[in-house]
């Protein structure tokens, strides 16, 4: 991991009350990147100056691996890390993810095509790795049902290859991609990081199994294990051509072609849906927060949606006056969900930035 120290020049403010608010968020926050997001959040002027001629930011860069790097979310994210001037090693075998999600780096980034089955393969692309990010996944409940052992394969046998090779080779952060889905249908509301787990699919124990490995190696062997249980997440690059892809993606192809919406139920259940880009500045902190951190946290939005309250921002975004077909429920739908984000805040100081209404509009005017 390389070090380096950026000195701010001295024409800052030099208010004391600017510089007494900058260190006592600094003892506070003793992570940099967690202080200036605070910074930020506490709506101060801008970081920057009220850092004053004290100086301050120290900006780490690493080498992180991220499997399923060109998928929806992880092209998403290996951009973050690219423009924020760390090495990018991405690992996939582009099952599901493709070349061109990563178009806007593709001169910066290490890519190397194989699938996380292949151990051998996987523990050398770790070599001189100090954090990954591990995203790849076949990541479909139903699928999961239909073809359970390929999917446990890759799923959990997967993280399991993740998990040991960094071990293998003196990595020192895995961040695995968990999901929601391993709280099942567990009613309490909102959904905290302590609420009973309940998985109802293959894919949801696939997860947990991918959990529960990355605990032990941390207490075995000291590896630095979290766990981001993602929500409902949306934004470009989703692909919406299968009936089980997000219901936001689907709505937002069809109201384009001005086709009526399938709504399955009464469209009364809830989701929390959360932006891509939200996400992926999630998966940022966490990889470059300072240790100890909560090994499990919720990335969500704490707001919950009604499916119908979200089709009809699409079909206004979209001018789709094509209206709405309702379906009969699918079979094991959850009613309510949403979740609790206080741990990621407290941690990682960040809530995510972007509401529904805003989030949907601008997808639908880039989706055209
Ligand atoms: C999400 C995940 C799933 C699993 C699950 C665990 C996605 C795409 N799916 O399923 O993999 O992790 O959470 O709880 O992230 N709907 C319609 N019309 C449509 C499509 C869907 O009404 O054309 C409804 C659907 O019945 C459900 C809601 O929209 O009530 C959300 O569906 P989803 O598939 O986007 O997400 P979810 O939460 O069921």
């Amino acid at each position: 991991m390389t070090t380096s120290l950026i000195i701010v020049p001295s024409d800052a403010s030099d208010d004391p009350d600017d510089i007494l608010f900058f260190i006592l968020l600094a003892i506070r926050n003793p992570s940099p990147r967690r202080l200036l997001s605070r910074l930020i959040l506490a709506e101060k002027p801008g970081p920057l100056p009220l850092l004053g001629p004290l100086f301050s930011d120290i900006v780490t860069t690493m080498n992180i691996l991220i499997t399923g790097g060109s998928g929806f979310i992880g092209s998403h994210t290996t951009e973050l890390f690219v423009k924020d001037g760390h090495k990018v090693r991405v690992v996939d075998d582009f099952s599901s993810g493709a070349r061109d999600n990563l178009s806007a780096v593709a001169g910066e980034i290490e890519l190397i095509d194989l699938d996380i089955r292949d151990y051998a393969a996987l523990e050398a692309a770790c070599e001189g790795i100090d954090t990954i990010l591990h995203l790849a996944a076949i990541p479909s409940v139903e699928k999961s049902i239909l073809e359970p052992l390929v999917t446990h394969e890759v799923n959990a046998t997967g993280s399991l290859n993740i998990i040991a090779a960094a071990r293998r080779r003196d990595v020192r952060r895995v961040i695995l991609a968990s999901s929601a889905a391993i709280y099942g249908d567990y009613d309490e509301l909102p959904k905290t990081e302590n609420s009973p787990v309940q998985p109802i699919s293959p894919y949801a124990w696939h997860k947990l199994t991918g959990e529960f490995y990355g605990k032990s190696y941390g207490e075995l062997y000291g590896i630095e294990f979290l766990a981001l249980r993602y929500f409902n997440v949306y934004g470009t690059r989703q692909d919406p051509k299968s009936p089980y892809s997000g219901v936001l993606s689907i709505f937002i192809e069809r109201s384009l072609k001005g086709e009526p919406l399938t709504i399955h139920g009464d469209g009364g259940q809830t989701r929390d849906f959360i932006h891509v880009s939200d996400v992926a500045k999630a998966n940022q902190l966490a990889a470059e927060a300072e240790w100890p951190l909560p090994q499990i946290m919720n990335v969500a939005t704490g707001n919950e949606t009604k499916i119908i309250d979200a089709a009809g921002i699409i079909q206004q975004a979209a001018s789709n006056q094509a209206g709405i077909v309702y379906d009969g429920p699918r079979t094991g739908d959850i009613r309510r969900s949403f979740a609790s984000c206080d741990l990621l805040e407290e941690s990682l100081g960040y809530r995510p930035l972007i509401n529904i209404e805003h989030g949907l509009t601008d997808l639908v005017a880039h989706s055209g």
